[in-house]
């Protein structure tokens, strides 16, 4: 068992993010087991739940013309347009039906139309927080585990705030699957590592 300071956040394991979903991750389905298991070590463990709106801005179909997987530009700077998904209550937002619920909390983003929400503790105006930063730190909780979808989106920018605020930081690369758009992995990587993320 792992001490009190340290808490697993596993990021977006939703079925939208699994093949056969609305924005299928290779292989997302496959870390499932590995995370069930890994959280038997855990004294705190956080979900996290993409949720957006029908009509969120991160979606191609609510711009004209856009394609999916294409670039904009929102107010808060360059912003990937998405295909529909995990819109609230849906199906798709639900989690991965073997993922183990019995979590302390679940932390649920990307839920204002107007601006997406990468990160476990900052809208990506890497501003407006979620709140887990108060939450861990009122436990105590001095250093995290990140596990899950997508390694290059919202797990990449969840290590990077948590190392930003201070936290100790480890990505279990082996227990997350990236998108790799135009390169978003190894940029990723070399991010998390430049931060001082260690990746296990
Ligand atoms: C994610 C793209 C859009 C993620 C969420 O969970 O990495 N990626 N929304
Ligand atoms: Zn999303």
């Amino acid at each position: 068992m792992r001490p009190a300071n340290e808490a697993l956040i596993v990021i977006d394991m939703q079925n939208d993010f699994c093949p056969g979903g609305a924005l299928a991750v290779q292989g997302g389905d496959e870390i499932v087991p590995g995370i069930n298991a890994l959280m038997d070590e855990f004294r705190a463990v956080v979900l996290t739940q993409d949720w957006h709106p029908a009509d969120h801005l991160s979606f191609a179909s609510q711009h004209d013309d856009a394609a999916p997987m294409t670039m904009t530009e929102m107010p808060y700077g360059p912003q990937v347009l998405w295909p529909d998904h995990c819109v609230q209550g849906s199906q798709g937002a639900a989690f991965h039906p073997d993922l183990r619920l019995d979590a302390d909390l679940i932390i649920r983003k990307g839920f204002r139309r107007e601006i997406d929400s990468y990160s476990a503790f900052f809208e990506n105006d890497r501003a407006t927080p979620t709140g887990l930063h108060g939450y861990l730190s009122e436990r105590g909780i001095t250093a995290i585990t990140l596990v899950g979808l997508a390694t290059d989106f919202c797990v990449n920018y969840s290590a990077l705030d948590g190392a930003k605020l201070g936290y100790a930081v480890t990505v279990i690369e082996s227990l997350s699957r990236g998108i790799d758009l135009d390169g978003s992995l190894g940029a990723a990587r070399q991010a998390m590592g430049d931060a001082g993320v260690v990746l296990g």
